[in-house]
């Protein structure tokens, strides 16, 4: 919001709707969900399995349903950023568990980043992870 175009008033009043709405209506926050990575190590070579967990913090369950709308896998922990493999979501498997395919062409740490829409829910989840390609 530019909330220079908006008067002081307006703005006052919108923070309260927000604040009477967030007391009302118990709606998570998006901040209350995150990735979790299931396992920290693969081997490295063409497609691997990546399965990642979607769990609401505040309540511990999984999560399903939600759009994986950025995925990127690439080198950064060990300086090779530019070294990008392609990762493609596996359909199917247990609600809120998220697969994907990928193929590690070279043993070392791999940066996952995930960007995904929750049901419901305004904002973006994003995470990143640091997975190890073992030779
Ligand atoms: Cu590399």
């Amino acid at each position: 919001m530019k909330t220079s175009r908006h008067s002081r008033a307006f703005q006052a009043a919108f923070v309260g709707l927000v604040m009477a709405g967030s007391v009302t209506i118990a709606r998570a926050d998006i901040k209350d969900y995150e990735f979790q990575l299931v396992d920290q190590t693969v081997q490295a070579g063409p497609d691997k399995t990546i399965s990642v967990r979607l769990v609401n913090k505040t309540t511990g369950k999984p999560v399903p349903g939600a759009v994986i709308f950025a995925t990127r896998l690439d080198m950064a922990p060990d300086g090779m950023q530019e070294m990008v493999t392609k990762i493609a979501p596996i359909p199917g498997g247990e609600p809120g568990t998220y697969r994907f395919k990928a193929s590690f062409g070279m043993a070392g740490r791999w940066q996952l980043s995930l960007g995904a829409k929750v049901q419901g829910e305004t904002g973006t989840v994003e995470n990143k992870f640091v997975i190890t390609a073992q030779k």
